[in-house]
């Protein structure tokens, strides 16, 4: 069975496609039906519904066929067309890509004011992808916990990171343990961990609310979800088929106006499920937040001082 079904499968990648139609394969760094796919999913339907013989796009799978922090790579070197990642997650690739998530503005205003173009510009000349879409717009990021906090001291918590909340939580006394998004649930289980760092969004998707009696708030930051394309790939595309794509992702990016009303239902799912708010107040608040964006940017100028400059204005300051 097995050997007929790799035969069959050699068959039809030896097909010539049908005149002008070309299959990219895409990988996902989340878990499909989560929230790190949900603009993803619709951009893909979008094309293939669009795209019919001209661009369809051929989902190889989630976080369960390649591991997260690879798909950077996976898609830098063409061994897949296109990731669904966030940038969090090709930092080793892309050090000033830490600056995607400290935008306190929308995608739209950063096409508008060309900072969308500079970062496309720079993924193609250092990554080899380029910057298809970027979604994830006004959702922020928290502190989740399993023991409560008084104030915005970290210091004796063992928190799960990403280079997201690294130097955050790193300048408020943490200690970090970096994992994918597939390891905490068992980390959590283990009492390996005091809590992790996660968007507002998708805690219940995981079923991470069975450990985690707190959220912290305020949010910070704004996640990122990118949809990146091997620059070979586009280079060999038509134009037809790459007005498709940017089309696609357009489709994808005006999703994320949506994000406003999923975080307030969000909110009451994760009330509902149990998880309490801890809602830091006055100078906890402010210190909260100032060592989010003071220290994020710090990442970034230590990785591309220039671009750092160039990007703080028009990511929103
Ligand atoms: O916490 C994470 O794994 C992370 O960095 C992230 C980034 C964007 C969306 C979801 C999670």
């Amino acid at each position: 069975m097995k050997r007929l079904a790799i035969l069959a499968a050699a068959l039809l990648a030896a097909l010539p496609a049908a005149a002008g139609e070309v299959r990219l394969r895409a990988v996902s760094a989340f878990v499909f039906g989560t929230v790190g796919t949900r603009a993803f999913e619709p951009f893909v339907a979008w094309v293939n519904e669009n795209g019919r013989g001209v661009v369809q796009i051929d989902v190889i799978g989630g976080p369960e066929a390649m591991p997260p922090f690879e798909a950077g790579n996976a898609v830098s070197t063409g061994v897949v067309d296109i990731a669904n990642v966030t940038s969090a997650f090709y930092t080793r690739l892309l050090p000033w890509a830490d600056a995607l998530h400290l935008a306190t503005n929308t995608v739209q205003e950063q096409r508008a004011n060309g900072c969308f173009a500079l970062m496309d510009a720079r993924h193609q000349s250092e990554m080899n992808v380029k910057l298809l879409a970027r979604t994830g717009d006004h959702v922020p990021f928290h502190l989740y916990l399993t023991k409560p906090i008084s104030g915005a001291d970290l210091t004796g918590l063992t928190i799960r990171t990403t280079p997201v909340y690294r130097a955050m939580f790193e300048a408020l006394g943490a200690t970090l343990v970096q994992t994918a998004p597939g390891e905490v649930y068992a980390a959590l289980e283990r009492g390996a961990i005091d809590g992790y760092g996660w968007p507002l969004q998708g805690v219940l998707d995981l079923g991470w609310e069975a450990h985690t009696k707190y959220r912290v708030d305020p949010g910070f930051y704004q996640m990122d979800v990118n949809f990146l394309i091997n620059l070979d790939t586009w280079n060999a595309l038509d134009d037809a088929q790459r007005a498709l794509l940017e089309a696609g992702a357009r489709h994808a990016e005006a999703l994320n106006a949506r994000n406003i009303e999923i975080n307030a239902e969000e909110r009451r799912k994760q009330a509902a499920a149990g998880i309490e708010t801890i809602a830091l107040e006055g100078a906890d608040a402010a210190l909260w937040v100032e060592t989010a964006q003071r220290e994020g940017w710090k990442v970034v100028h230590t990785a591309d001082p220039a671009l750092a400059e160039a990007l703080a204005p028009c990511l929103g300051g």
